[in-house]
């Protein structure tokens, strides 16, 4: 199916569990900085919608998206942090590096989840181009970080 007119952020926010004595991280990557201030506000924006307190959200900057995992790390590490949310762009026309970068963020993710047991969100865009990229990010298919912010606060309900 075309997704010329999905917003591809639609998500279900029903019982959705209590986050208000959670506390959070969101990693955000400086490469596209436009996209991924926009992923930042969206996920910001929306745990403060769902009951986070603000004091409960620590933010932090990385280079850029190959760096997001040891970002999650020293985050995820810490007794204090329930949750990390990783934000960034790679934008395919960019870079011969697109793959390498894509597939060593996906994996660091992950491996830090593992690692850690705790939510570690992959709110990383991958498009071709920068308009699909604010597309994603607050445009016409939504935004990706409220949806990485919607998936961390419901893999908080797993127990
Ligand atoms: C080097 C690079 C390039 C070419 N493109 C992007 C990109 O589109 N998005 C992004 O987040 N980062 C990019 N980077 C930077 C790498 O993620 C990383 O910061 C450098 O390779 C240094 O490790």
């Amino acid at each position: 199916m075309s997704s010329a007119l999905k917003n591809l952020s639609d998500f279900s926010t029903a019982n959705l569990p209590d986050v208000s004595q959670k506390r959070f991280a969101i990693i955000v990557s400086e490469w596209n900085t436009e996209v991924t201030g926009a992923l930042y506000t969206g996920a910001f924006d929306t745990l403060l919608k769902h009951g986070v307190q603000e004091n409960h959200i620590v933010s932090a900057q990385v280079p850029g998206s190959f760096e997001l995992s040891l970002g999650a790390q020293k985050f995820a590490q810490r007794e204090d942090i329930d949750a990390v949310i990783c934000l960034g762009c790679v934008i395919q026309g960019e870079t011969r590096h697109f793959d390498f970068i894509c597939q060593a963020v996906a994996d660091g993710v992950t491996n830090v989840s593992l690692k850690y047991n705790k939510p570690v969100i992959f709110g990383v865009l991958t498009p071709n181009t920068q308009e699909q990229a604010m597309d994603r990010a607050g445009g016409k298919h939504g935004n990706k970080g409220d949806e990485a912010a919607i998936t961390a606060i419901k893999m908080l309900a797993l127990n």
